[in-house]
């Protein structure tokens, strides 16, 4: 049976390829979805995938990750900087998380910098673009075979 991943995306990434091209990119969130998807099938992993502007449901998908999954990929957007309630949330899990950010947080503005999610990663990837998705879940098919 093929083992599943979440990749969760969090607020405004609705809009990727929409606006601010030079920041993130041309690609749109309906791109790295199906990209995830034939990563997905190649590592043998079951993708769900999910974008929310919304704190709680975010903390839902995790949630049923805890019970579903063998690890998480999650781009929190700009909770990343706010949410110690997405951070309680990963905390409970006990598999691979692993955090992307599309731009380079750290050559950007000072209150990008610090991450409630960085602490419980396996890896952080910023400023791969939307490649990032796909490198973190190679690392995660690596992680949950070891
Ligand atoms: O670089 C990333 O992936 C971020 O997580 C993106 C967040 C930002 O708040 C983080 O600091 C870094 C913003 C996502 C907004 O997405 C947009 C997409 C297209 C146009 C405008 C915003």
């Amino acid at each position: 049976m093929a083992r599943t991943a979440f990749v969760l995306n969090g607020p405004n990434l609705n809009l990727l390829g929409k606006r601010e091209p030079t920041i993130y990119g041309h690609e749109t969130l309906a791109d790295v979805e199906a990209s995830c998807r034939a990563t997905g099938a190649t590592l043998g992993l079951e993708i769900r995938f999910h974008q929310s502007n919304r704190e709680y449901e975010l903390i839902d998908w995790i949630h049923e990750a805890r019970e579903a999954a063998c690890g998480i990929v999650i781009n929190p957007a700009a909770f990343t900087h706010t949410s110690v309630a997405i951070h309680d949330a990963l905390a409970m899990c006990d598999f691979p998380i692993l955090e992307v950010h599309i731009s380079n947080i750290h050559k950007r503005e000072a209150f990008r910098h610090h991450s409630y999610v960085s602490s419980l990663a396996s890896g952080v990837i910023a400023g791969f673009g939307t490649q990032g998705y796909v490198l973190a879940l190679h690392r995660l098919a690596t992680l949950v075979v070891a």
